[in-house]
């Protein structure tokens, strides 16, 4: 997928009057970004962020979650677009912070967050299909604006925001496996912030149990016979691979808690 330029992005700002950044609700702090909020800030934009993928969190951890976000003052909606849930408050709470309807609403966030599936089920099955941005000036090549109802209407973007940070973040952003230079660090340290905030998380998906994040990679390797053919020495890259993979497909899964160290940011 194609990465979206900054400028294209504050281009798609100026055509509208609110930002819905989404976030994964398991990762909130490390999946917004603070950059694209401060575009839509110095642009005078309203800011709305969804976290979404709410059925993979428990519902006292989310409420913490927005609490913690709401007190800079930026309306939070914890919604799942897999069960439909939140999905009708999300739509209410972008119309109330709409400087004037009908509004129009610029999603974006990371790469696999949900964006898609938050359009789809908001513009429900009925609705009219989508749309090309009809040749208004302003608009760049390839943005689809979809109509949710008389008083809203959602842009979406056809590139991704560029995804950076430290190789644990760019996981936890969704970063095609493609881009991670080392993908044994990035796995470690995975493995050591899932076993932080679940201590059984390696015991549950794999059978693995332990605290040592290379000897559970290893064991990883043997347990799915992830061997070099000509010597038969364990394929330790693989492994890592195979994990990082799993948690994309969600079959690897944890989430963080607001307060506790929120994750190790080494370079
Ligand atoms: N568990 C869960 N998975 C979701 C949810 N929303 C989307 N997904 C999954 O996340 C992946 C990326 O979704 P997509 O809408 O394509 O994300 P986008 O790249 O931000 O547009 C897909 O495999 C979806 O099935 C959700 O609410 N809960
Ligand atoms: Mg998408």
């Amino acid at each position: 997928m194609k990465i979206a330029g900054w400028g294209e992005i504050k281009r798609a700002l100026d055509e509208v009057s609110i930002l819905l950044e989404v976030v994964d609700a398991r990762f909130p702090p490390v999946t917004r970004s603070e950059k694209l909020e401060d575009l839509a800030r110095k642009r005078g934009k309203s800011l709305v962020i969804a976290m979404n993928k709410a059925d993979l969190v428990p519902r006292n951890v989310l409420w913490r979650w927005k609490k913690e976000v709401e007190k800079e003052r930026i309306p939070t909606f914890p919604v799942s677009a897999r069960k439909r849930l939140g999905t009708l408050m999300l739509r209410r709470g972008l119309k109330k912070c709409a400087p004037e309807l009908p509004a129009k609403v610029l999603i974006a966030g990371y790469p696999k967050v949900g964006k898609s599936s938050i359009i789809n089920v908001l513009k429900g099955r009925h609705s009219a299909s989508t749309s090309s941005v009809p040749g208004s000036p302003g608009y760049t090549k390839g943005y689809t604006l979809y109509r949710i109802d008389r008083n809203l209407y959602i842009l979406d973007s056809p590139g991704i925001l560029p995804v950076g940070g430290s190789p644990l973040e760019r996981i936890l952003r969704g970063a095609e496996l493609s881009y991670l230079k080392n993908p044994i660090e990035a796995a470690l340290a995975l493995i050591s912030t899932a076993l932080e905030f679940d201590p059984n998380v390696m015991e549950r998906t794999y059978g693995i149990e332990g605290r040592n994040p290379t000897n559970m990679l290893e064991e990883l390797a043997l347990k799915r016979g992830l061997t070099f053919k000509s010597t038969k020495e364990i394929n330790i890259s693989e492994a890592a691979k195979k994990l990082i993979s799993d948690f994309y497909r969600g079959k690897f899964s944890f989430f963080m808690i607001p307060q506790k160290r929120i994750y190790d940011a080494s370079p």
